[in-house]
């Protein structure tokens, strides 16, 4: 059992690097089978008391390390695939936490644009916004903007906004046309962007909101709400 949560950081932050889901797995040179993984390591962290937002924290600190380690090389895809599964059996743990409480009544749509498959930021903004008590319609990674376009028209007069996610500089533009085929349909919605690629001044340009980070964009969504009164 490990005390110190400092400890515990390095150890999640660690076997998200090494991709290890869980305690069955091995590490990159074969070894430490039986030696808690991802999973167990959140486990024992939620048990010990510490807030799901200081992991959410860890994990993107590891998986910066991994998206490091791919510039330089030294990772290829499926290792950053096999820290991304880690970090999937994560966040099933930690999703009973984040989307815990509030009555679910103002919708928000968040999708990964088209051309992106990269996933984990969205879904922690979508389990945070679950949280924070939005009725969250989650259409997936790699959406086209008429999907997005077609499911807000649907549900125009009860979308409070939409977030969009990019991890890619060349999937990024197509947030901006997203944001273009709404004001061609007059759908007058505020649109929250994030992700790794994205900048502020990328946002102001396409006339969106940044979000640095997951905390941020429910911020900004309970503001968007708070806002239609
Ligand atoms: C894991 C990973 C993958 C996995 C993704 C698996 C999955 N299920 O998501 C796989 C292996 C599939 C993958 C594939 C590729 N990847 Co990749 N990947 C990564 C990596 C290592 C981590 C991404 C991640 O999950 N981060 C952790 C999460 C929590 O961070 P985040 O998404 O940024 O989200 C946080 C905030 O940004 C914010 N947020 C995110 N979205 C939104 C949206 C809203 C509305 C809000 C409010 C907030 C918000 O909230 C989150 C938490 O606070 C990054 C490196 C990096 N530094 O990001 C590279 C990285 C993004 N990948 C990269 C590349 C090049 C690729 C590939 C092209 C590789 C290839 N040759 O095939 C493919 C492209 C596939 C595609 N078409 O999408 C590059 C992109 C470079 C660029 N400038 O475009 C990066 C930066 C690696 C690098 N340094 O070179 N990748």
């Amino acid at each position: 059992m490990i005390k110190i949560s400092e400890e515990l950081f390095a150890k999640i932050k660690e076997n998200v690097i090494k991709g290890r889901r869980n305690e069955k797995d091995e590490d990159l040179e074969g070894g430490s089978v039986g030696e808690p993984g991802v999973k167990e390591l959140i486990e024992e962290a939620l048990e010990g008391g510490i807030e799901p937002k200081r992991l959410i924290e860890c994990i993107n600190d590891a998986m910066v390390t991994v998206g490091k380690k791919f510039e330089t090389g030294e990772y290829f895809v499926p290792d950053m695939l096999a820290s991304a599964e880690a970090v999937s059996v994560g966040m099933d743990v930690l999703e009973p936490q984040l989307s815990k409480g509030g009555i679910k009544k103002e919708k928000f749509v968040v999708a990964t644009v088209e051309g992106d498959i990269h996933d984990i930021g969205k879904n922690i903004f979508a389990m945070m916004l679950k949280g924070a008590g939005f009725d969250v319609i989650d259409l997936g990674t790699d959406v086209s903007a008429d999907e997005i376009v077609k499911t807000v028209k649907n549900e125009d007069a009860e979308i409070v906004g939409i977030g969009l996610s990019a991890l890619l500089t060349t999937t990024m533009e197509n947030m901006g046309v997203v944001i273009e085929k709404l004001r061609e349909e007059k759908l007058e919605k505020e649109v929250l962007v994030g992700g790794v690629a994205v900048s502020n001044e990328y946002a102001d340009k396409i006339c969106a909101i940044y979000c640095a980070d997951a905390f941020e964009g429910v911020d900004k969504a309970k503001e968007l709400a708070k806002k239609r009164g």
